[in-house]
């Protein structure tokens, strides 16, 4: 079995790095061939919302650390999940104990958590338009994790769009291109403990990196593959979104899953 190193991440460095903008406008950002064509990290812009000097392990354990939550302990391969509260999971992260421990719950938006936050208009989503009623599917999360807890190689739900703001901690981002996906093997091979034995062709495979530090937000397109290793325990904020960039690959994705009913809302919402 191949195991994680820490020098690896090292490696991964001397890639190219993601772009990074201060604070863009909603014409640099959706213009064609604009910004948002490729991942990027986006400073001074979550500095200006409320959570940037609101939001620590105390301010999240008072609003919702009563919910249980799911931990993923990926120091075992497989992971093995465990039940346990906020609360208890908070102490956990910042005592440093032993695991490598990731937990992701969206029992913030329940909350008046949700008040610390305005997204900017070029991340705003389609789904949210509908009565709330009508919106089944869950599109944001916060991530909280040790040190090396990770996320695996994916693209994002429903071919959706995605940003993710970093509240304490530090990121590493790996994105490869919606192309890429044969060399890395449909996401099965994982960039942080690559097996080049059994996935030989993901030698040939080449990210863009990007290190994310507290108060930078990174922007994930459609579609783009992407792991993310967590440098220093803590924890971000994500959300996913449906808009006119990637509306085409969410259709084909919400049909496919039989939610053709969304789509004509939605459709009719936006009226395309
Ligand atoms: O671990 C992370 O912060 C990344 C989360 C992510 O990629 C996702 O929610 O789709
Ligand atoms: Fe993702």
């Amino acid at each position: 079995m191949t195991m994680f190193s820490p020098a690896l991440l090292d490696r991964y460095l001397d890639f190219k790095q993601v772009t990074s903008v201060s604070d863009p406008s909603a014409n640099e950002f959706s213009a064609s061939n604009g910004l948002a064509s490729y991942p990027l990290k986006i400073t001074n812009v979550m500095t200006k919302w409320r959570l940037a000097s609101l939001w620590n392990y105390d301010y999240l354990g008072n609003a919702i650390g009563t919910h249980d939550i799911f931990v993923a302990e990926q120091k075992n391969d497989p992971p093995t999940f465990f039940k346990t509260t906020l609360s208890t999971f908070i102490q956990q992260v910042r005592s440093n104990e032993e695991g490598i421990q990731y937990s992701h719950f969206s029992h913030h938006l329940n909350s008046s958590l949700v008040l610390d936050y305005e997204i900017p208009e070029y991340f705003s989503c389609w789904y949210k338009k509908l009565p709330k009623s009508e919106q089944k599917l869950i599109l944001s999360w916060i991530y909280m994790g040790t040190r090396y807890s990770y996320s695996s190689l994916h693209v994002d739900v429903y071919g959706t769009s995605a940003w993710n703001g970093v509240i304490i901690g530090k990121k590493m981002w790996l994105f490869y291109p919606p192309d890429q996906r044969s060399v890395l093997y449909n996401g099965e091979v994982n960039p942080f403990k690559p097996d080049y034995k059994r996935y030989p062709a993901f030698q040939e495979a080449r990210p863009l990196v990007c290190i994310q530090s507290a108060n930078e937000i990174v922007y994930t397109p459609s579609g783009w593959w992407h792991c993310v290793m967590n440098l220093e325990p803590g924890f971000a904020l994500t959300e996913n979104f449906i808009n006119a960039i990637n509306f085409e690959q969410v259709k084909m994705d919400l049909v496919a899953m039989g939610a053709s009913k969304a789509v004509n809302k939605l459709e009719a919402l936006v009226k395309l």
